[in-house]
């Protein structure tokens, strides 16, 4: 295995068009972010890099839509996802973003550079152009038909309703967004990248030199290869990004996915430009082949970390490649994919809100369930029973019982350790045998499994206080009670270094009762770091126990966002074939009271309504059973009929007309009731 002497650490930068969720947090942002403090705390040289992805489409749509500039757009983001971040225990070294001046100048001169190299291929092709705005329409800004099923807002790059991805040429009736008229095919140049070129180098060094990656990502890259790599455009006809930097070129911006990944250079040399001495030369982080570079993305990232960005830094030829690139798979909420557009998700900062000063508590749950090989879910059940029965009930039961028996017996003192007896050395040895475990395992980026191990230390004290009882051997051999509790308070202040990278307040909450200074990695596995008779601070609970309650407020919050979602998904049926006035004439409809309303006996779907019509009276059956499960409660209210439906029977009683409902989203159905009180048999014009 080659040995590297520091490590470079990104995640993916967020597009600052939406605040950041549950979703990037698992998949992205709390690996690495354990993976940094796991190697700050052995003493490595490490940064952890971070910013804000602040160009692309999607925000100037975005900014389009509120009547803002894109620049209000990504303002207002950053500053909420950055705060994120803080709030939850991010601990990126940097977190800038790609519309500061650094990276503008960065990031055209890796494109100068390229270009001055001759890495790139120009080439010139046809492209839809709105003549009536003056400018050339990136793919989501035409709209049209979709050809497979004729939804009629399907865009240039997606329909939205069948779910295919199109090219803007495959739209019937295409329209610009921008203007509303047709768009036009007009010839525009743009600059190359030609993949097909690195073919070789990347299936060498990927399908060769990596097979250590993650089976997901290999698997991609593998299949990326397979098919044949083709040149990528890197320039688009946009005016929100940072200008094609030659001569003469006009209206063209440096494509989002080439400046971004660029971002992780730029920012790293913000950080080093801002604290040079902690951070020395920024070159060192990234053209050093001593330096390891990670990155920490989502698997929708993979082919631009793996392939796209590779190759640049190839082209290049100054720059390091990155050494592993541990994605992720996705993570849903309740069963459903989680989605900025339709609101489905957990937001970081509404979260917050709900349960103020429980970070730890999402970041265990999320790693607990972190979607490492395959797509998993997120449901605040779960959520819950972690908290209470892992967090609470395990880890924090025995952190405080071993803290409350210590005050009690031996007034907040640690006691002497006396003889021991093969249970105690047991304990002993599997404290000490941990950091190799949660090492190797970190080491190859399993941090769920690595969290587990952790929570295994916290069981095996809480089993050990159970087994050991205390606070009935204290009635007869308080040496004895003083050396379970030495035991219990050296595990304890194990559990605080192997939790850090992970939970990282209550690791300093749990350091603070213990009166423990800042620990290291190295002191992992030691059962002497609380000498005797050093002094304890009062105990409080490491975690709380989630009630109920608070746990319904969050599933009915979703539940309302499905309903409204529901509502405005809902595509109306296809309209009927038009009727005469003498056709809608010829219907009399009514409206009438329920005088009364019953099940038909044996007949599930049927309610049997006698309505007063205002003529006497008539029995009108309706097969709404289902949706009204108090029937009763119907009587004295209003509905409408149609009258003049020839009577039938149905299971033995006359039904003397129709009561009108209408379709839900979901199917159900609903009265039509009038607002006001009516005269009944009043006809429906
Ligand atoms: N902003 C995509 C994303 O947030 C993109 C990542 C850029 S990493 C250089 O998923
Ligand atoms: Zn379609």
């Amino acid at each position: 295995m080659k040995t590297f002497k520091r490590t470079t650490i990104t995640s993916a930068l967020p597009y600052a068009n939406g605040p950041v969720h549950i979703g990037h947090l698992a998949g992205v942002y709390i690996p690495a972010d354990i993976y940094a403090r796991y190697l700050r705390l052995r003493g490595e040289e490490v940064v952890y890099i971070g910013g804000s992805d602040e160009h692309g489409v999607p925000i100037t749509i975005k900014a389009r839509k509120e009547g803002l500039r894109p620049q209000d757009i990504v303002d207002r983001y950053h500053s909420i996802i950055k705060k994120s971040f803080e709030d939850f225990g991010i601990s990126f070294d940097v977190y800038s973003r790609t519309t500061s001046d650094t990276h503008k100048q960065v990031a055209s001169e890796f494109f100068r550079s390229l270009y001055e190299k001759g890495k790139f291929v120009e080439k010139t092709s046809e492209q839809y152009y709105d003549a009536e705005a003056g400018q050339f329409l990136a793919d989501r800004y035409i709209t049209g038909t979709c050809p497979h099923c004729k939804n009629e807002a399907a865009y240039g790059d997606q329909c939205e309703q069948c779910g295919t991805s199109l090219s803007p040429t495959e739209l019937l009736n295409p329209k610009s967004a921008i203007s509303g008229s047709v768009p036009v095919m007009r010839e525009t140049k743009h600059w190359y990248l030609p993949l097909d070129q690195y073919q070789d180098f990347l299936s060498d060094w990927i399908l060769q030199g990596h097979k250590e990656w993650k089976p997901n990502v290999y698997g991609q890259c593998k299949s990326w290869l397979d098919m044949g790599l083709q040149p990528r455009a890197v320039s688009r006809d946009l005016d929100w990004g940072i200008p094609v930097p030659v001569a003469g070129v006009e209206g063209k911006v440096l494509y989002v996915w080439f400046d971004a990944p660029i971002g992780y250079i730029s920012n790293t040399q913000e950080m080093c430009a801002a604290q040079p001495e902690k951070y020395g030369n920024w070159e060192r982080w990234w053209k050093d082949p001593e330096t390891r570079l990670l990155h920490f993305i989502g698997k929708d990232n993979i082919v631009f970390h793996c392939i796209v960005f590779p190759s640049m830094l190839r082209a290049e030829g100054t720059y390091i490649l990155p050494e592993n690139v541990p994605a992720n798979e996705f993570l849903n909420l309740e069963g459903d994919k989680i989605s900025t557009s339709r609101n489905w998700a957990v937001w970081l900062h509404e979260y917050l809100e709900d349960f103020p000063g429980q970070q730890d508590v999402l970041r265990y749950v999320l790693t607990a369930n972190a979607p490492e090989t395959k797509d998993n879910d997120f449901t605040w059940k779960d959520f819950q029973a972690r908290n209470n029965n892992e967090l609470v009930a395990i880890y924090g039961n025995f952190v405080n019982r071993a803290l409350v028996l210590t005050q009690k017996y031996f007034d907040g003192c640690v006691p002497a350790l006396g003889a021991l007896d093969d249970y105690d050395r047991q304990v002993l040895a599997d404290c000490a045998s941990i950091k190799e475990k949660v090492e190797t395992l970190l080491d190859s980026f399993h941090f769920r499994d690595a969290q587990k191990e952790a929570m295994n230390l916290a069981r095996i004290g809480n089993k050990y206080l159970a087994d050991t009882e205390p606070w009935k051997v204290v009635k007869n051999d308080l040496k004895r009670t003083g050396s379970i509790l030495n035991v219990s308070l050296q595990l304890a202040a194990n559990l605080a270094i192997v939790f850090e990278p992970f939970l990282p307040f209550s690791s300093e909450k749990l350091r603070r009762m213990l009166h423990l200074n800042a620990l290291v990695w190295r002191d992992l596995g030691r059962t002497d770091l609380l000498p005797e008779g050093h002094r304890l601070a009062a105990p409080e609970l490491l975690f709380e126990k989630i009630e109920d309650n608070r746990i319904e407020a969050q599933v009915k919050k979703l539940q309302e966002t499905k309903h409204a979602n529901e509502s405005s998904e809902y595509r109306p049926q296809p309209q009927k074939a038009d009727v005469s006035f003498e056709d809608f004439t010829r219907l009399d409809i009514r409206v009438g009271t329920v005088l009364d309303c019953r099940k038909v006996p044996k007949a599930d779907k049927l309610l049997e309504f006698r309505i007063d019509d205002g003529m006497g009276g008539r029995t009108i059956l309706s097969g709404i059973a289902a949706y009204y499960p108090k029937p009763e409660e119907l009587i004295g209210t209003q509905v409408c009929f149609v009258a003049n439906f020839p009577p039938r029977k149905l299971r033995g009683i006359d039904s003397e007309g129709m009561i009108l409902s209408a379709e839900n989203p979901d199917g159900s159905l609903t009265l039509i009731q009038p607002k006001k009180e009516l005269s009944n048999g009043a006809a429906i014009v």
